[in-house]
């Protein structure tokens, strides 16, 4: 296998909502540039990149995974990506260590809630884009639609570099507005084309669409500017230049045209990522020095080596994988590396470069370039590997936190050992669940993103280990919180024989705004309560705050302060003022007006606009409030705030009442208070679910 330097390498991260043939743009790209003999379908589950067992069966991509093509003489790395909302944070890792995004847009419905979020993380990361207008074969598909709602939703700047020849399904080629080539494909998805002249009822709109692409490379650059008043055009030579330099600022956006499925258009797009984005030589990776300021890494392999973990795959044969990339110097297979994020040093087998799950391993790989290694002992994703001689470490992928919890029990008793382990390696593939046991009703719960993820989640945990659990109906995490102030006092007497127990407190309780959690003052002055003991009474009042007061759920966003009590010289200890802090917490609650706090979640719901009223009712009905609608073509956009609990079959329904055209996103917003309707109803579920566990008691 080869190794390519840093000029002959692209790496692209294809992103995009779900459904706009990523996957299967990717499968042709493997396919005409001769990686894989046969063309993978993502309908028959021969793809390379959704390789996955799950990811077959489901025909949804449910990680990133990492391929790549040769194409005259270069490398391009390409990370498929999920474009479902509860996978996202895979097509964020992935943006996080590409040189480019491909953004790829179905030319039927156009821009969806998915291709905005991860248009804004490339926006965030300044990271040169090329959009990939893809299913053009499809009835009712329309470049000028789609790019109106492109333009409308992510920027004005997206500019189409080709045209399409013929529509629907009889799609069958492009224009190339640079060099005025047309280019017909065989109807065989071969992917085999013909140059033909432009055909002659296009000609006037070739011409329009190239004046456009003129003003629009003139545009974002001054001296392209000046050259296009003196002289009325650009050169060749000038367009080019012009759209590669825009394209690399992120200023401007070019737009190809694809049919993925048919295989049409996709060496003309390997020709433009080439000739178009950065290599990793020419865009400058950006790491962190040493204290923690943005520092350029130039992508030289003949700097001290430094690389960044972006993704962990937990395989239960081949153990972990580690994906990474090469930002400077050169990895060297067998050779030892420091993991600078944990300060140990890990020892490398094989380097890999990856083919989907297929790996080949390569005796180096140069700054710039992805690949990966096994079975590293300590090494997890964001972890920095590299050399102590330079500080710099890389910004971490930031995984958001769970919105959702199931409880899970396993199916044969057995297995409840295997589950945290197994979990364990499934929380490092995938640091965006989380793993945890219920301190109140001591059961086992897994957190995630949505019901998919954690669907998702759990077949990985049957397939990959063997484990097979049941998932409980999802918890909401209320909490609970106080409305009123108050003051209470708690006081711990006991007198059976020997030493006594003594422990005294009076405390004041008051409400904080949203957000502030809990907050402990002391405010004893003149020895009331002897120094020591006072983390003893923080320390009760914590434990109790906890357990809740109402159903169970944490208490949040107040401050205790204790500002007096008394002690005992001799019965006085820790103990004791812990008993004292919970006494008078309970003591406080049965007066500052204690309630229940929900989640709620800003939604957004992206649907055809003859929907858009029934949605909304369908909204109000689950206690949403809108918040705001926007249309964009035939597209209608719903904003709303919506408790969490009244979401949980969202997913279903939108599906069913938009004949699965409606598409929606969700995120935690903030807390507000539950109507005490149905509080009653909060309580009475906690209690039955409480009968019957025991209540650890101090
Ligand atoms: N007609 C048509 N179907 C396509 C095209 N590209 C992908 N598809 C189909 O669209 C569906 C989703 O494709 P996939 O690659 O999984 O989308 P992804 O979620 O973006 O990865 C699959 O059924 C594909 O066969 C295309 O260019 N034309
Ligand atoms: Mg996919």
């Amino acid at each position: 296998m080869k190794v390519y330097d840093a000029t002959a390498i692209r790496n692209i991260a294809l992103v995009g909502h779900t459904s706009s043939g990523k996957t299967q743009l990717a499968s042709a790209v493997l396919s005409v540039s001769g990686m894989v003999n046969r063309f993978g379908k993502v309908d028959e589950g021969t793809t390379v990149t959704d390789y996955d067992e799950e990811e077959i069966a489901r025909k949804h991509t449910l990680g990133a995974s990492l391929a790549f093509a040769e194409w005259n003489k270069q490398k391009i790395n390409i990370i498929d990506t999920p474009g479902i909302g509860n996978f996202l944070s895979e097509a964020r890792a992935a943006l996080q260590v590409v040189d480019a995004a491909v953004v790829v847009v179905d030319a039927v419905s156009g821009v969806m809630v998915q291709t905005e979020k991860v248009w804004e993380a490339a926006t965030e990361l300044d990271l040169p884009r090329l959009v990939v207008l893809n299913r053009l074969d499809r009835e009712r598909a329309s470049l000028e639609r789609a790019l109106q709602s492109l333009r409308d939703a992510c920027s004005r700047a997206i500019v189409p570099i080709q045209l399409p020849i013929g529509e629907e399904r009889s799609f069958r080629g492009v224009v190339d507005l640079i060099t005025r080539k047309a280019f017909v494909f065989e109807k065989n998805e071969s992917g085999k084309f013909k140059e033909e002249a432009v055909p002659a009822d296009m000609t006037a709109a070739v011409d329009a669409a190239r004046e456009a692409l003129i003003e629009m490379v003139a545009e974002v650059d001054d001296k392209l500017m000046d050259r296009f008043f003196e002289a009325g055009t650009l050169t060749d030579d000038e367009l080019v230049a012009g759209l590669k330099s825009g394209t690399a600022a992120a200023k401007l956006f070019p737009l190809v045209c694809t049919a993925a499925l048919v295989n049409i258009g996709v060496p003309q797009l390997l020709d433009a990522i080439l000739s178009i984005l950065p290599s990793p030589a020419e865009r400058l990776y950006t790491g962190l020095d040493k204290n923690k300021q943005p520092s350029p890494c130039p992508a030289d392999d003949k700097k001290p080596t430094q690389a960044f973990v972006w993704k962990t795959i937990a395989d239960p044969f081949a153990g972990r994988i580690t994906m990474f990339r090469v930002v400077s110097g050169t990895i060297k297979a067998d050779s030892t590396l420091l993991n600078k994020t944990r300060d140990t040093q890990e020892r490398l087998g094989h380097v890999v470069l990856l083919q989907g799950k297929t790996q080949t391993q390569v005796p180096e790989v140069k700054a710039g370039d992805l690949a990966a290694v096994a079975k590293l002992r300590d090494t997890l994703t964001n972890d920095t590997l590299g050399d102590r001689s330079d500080p710099v470490t890389f910004a971490a992928v930031v995984f958001p936190e769970p919105v959702l919890s199931y409880a899970i029990e396993p199916k044969s008793r057995g297995d409840e050992d295997k589950i945290s382990g197994s979990m364990h390696r499934l929380e490092e593939e995938d640091p965006s669940i989380k793993y945890s046991r219920d301190p109140q009703t001591k059961e086992l719960l897994l957190s995630g993103q949505g019901q998919l993820h954690i669907e998702v989640t759990v077949a990985k945990l049957k397939r990959r280990f063997g484990v097979d659990v049941n998932l409980k109906p999802p918890r909401i995490p209320y909490r609970e919180t106080i409305k009123g102030a108050t003051e209470a006092h708690g006081r711990h007497k006991k007198q059976t024989g020997g030493h006594g127990q003594f422990g005294d407190c009076k405390i004041k309780v008051e409400p904080l705004p949203r957000g502030s959690d809990f907050e402990f003052v002391d405010d004893i002055f003149g020895g009331s309560i002897p120094r020591q003991f006072i983390p003893a009474v923080e320390k009760g009042i914590q434990e109790t705050r906890m357990r809740g007061y109402l159903a169970g759920y944490p208490m949040v966003d107040f401050r205790v302060t204790v500002f007096d009590g008394s002690y005992h010289d001799v019965d006085s200890n820790e103990l004791s003022f812990k008993m004292a802090g919970r006494l008078a917490f309970k003591d406080a609650m049965t007066r500052a007006r204690p309630t229940i706090l929900e989640p709620i979640m800003n939604v957004e719901v992206y649907a055809p606009s003859d929907f858009a009223g029934d949605l909304m009712g369908d909204l109000n009905g689950r206690r949403g409030r809108i918040a705001g609608m926007d249309t964009r073509g035939a597209t209608t956009i719903i904003k709303a705030q919506v408790p969490m609990s009244e979401m949980l079959t969202y997913e279903q329904h939108l599906t069913s009442a938009t004949g699965g055209r409606g598409s929606y996103h969700m995120e935690y917003s903030h807390y507000d208070e539950v109507p005490s309707h149905l509080q009653t109803k909060i309580v009475a579920a906690a209690k039955a679910e409480r009968a019957g566990v025991e209540v650890e008691e101090v």
